[in-house]
């Protein structure tokens, strides 16, 4: 049985204000214990988020990290800087990071070792543009995208991941996957993970990103191989957010 994760991504997005309505609201809102839940806020707010969530069980995320331990990487954060503020897991490969800052597959495997090896759980995002959708290349892209890690990986380090599908077309647009596409997808990489090992299949978190929202979240989520959500917009909304945090309970 996999426990459904509903995790919000702030993107450049937040305030201390925000920060503290957020978990407040979390804090009050009795979430079921049969869902996990994470916020993924900017850098600048992951300290006061670990102090804020130190008896929560609200994990926290970050939006990427840098490959490298350290070093001279003006503007850069590593994973163990990651880890001193309280960070679990992080995001690698959100498409915005593929797309505005050129971070291709072998890009996105570095910072997944780098995840690893610090102890974080690395959320691979993937997920294919509406052009390569109209070309009917979804499962060459987003197989792609997966194998471009798996394939890399040891059998420890891949049960280590969850995966966020996160249609391009999707994001940011208003626009949702429609649960039969979604699931469908999903479906497709569980297949892969599975003929590689039954039980990584059977294992693995496949969230869905893109769009998903209070009103849509229960349709989504009710899907076999839909196993939470990789929230954006509604995750800075404390009411949306909390609904959907309730659609997976
Ligand atoms: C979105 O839904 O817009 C996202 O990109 C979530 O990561």
């Amino acid at each position: 049985m996999r426990k459904p994760l509903i995790a919000g991504n702030w993107k450049m997005n937040g305030s201390p204000e925000l920060l503290e309505t957020m978990t407040q609201s979390l804090a009050s809102a009795q979430i079921s214990s049969s869902v996990d839940v994470a916020i993924i806020p900017p850098f600048t707010l992951l300290t006061s988020a670990q102090g804020l969530l130190a008896d929560s069980p609200v994990a926290l995320g970050a939006q990427t990290l840098h490959p490298e331990s350290s070093g001279a990487y003006t503007g850069e954060i590593s994973a163990s800087m990651l880890v001193q503020c309280g960070v679990t897991c992080v995001l690698v490969g959100h498409s915005e990071r593929r797309t505005l800052f050129g971070e291709d597959d072998q890009a996105v495997l570095a910072r997944v070792r780098a995840a690893l090896a610090a102890g974080l759980t690395p959320v691979l995002c993937i997920g294919e543009t509406l052009e390569e959708r109209e070309a009917d290349r979804v499962e060459s892209v987003v197989l792609g995208q997966v194998s471009a890690v798996f394939d890399a990986l040891s059998a420890e380090e891949r049960s280590q991941l969850v995966i966020a599908y996160e249609p391009v077309w999707a994001i940011g647009t208003g626009r949702t996957a429609t649960p039969d596409q979604a699931q469908q997808v999903h479906a497709m990489i569980r297949a892969w993970l599975s003929d590689k090992d039954p039980a990584l299949g059977e294992g693995m978190r496949l969230l869905y990103g893109g769009s998903m929202k209070a009103d849509n979240a229960a349709d989504l989520l009710s899907r076999p191989d839909i196993d939470g959500g990789l929230i954006g917009g509604a995750s800075l909304k404390p009411d949306d957010f909390i609904a959907i945090c309730h659609a997976a309970g």
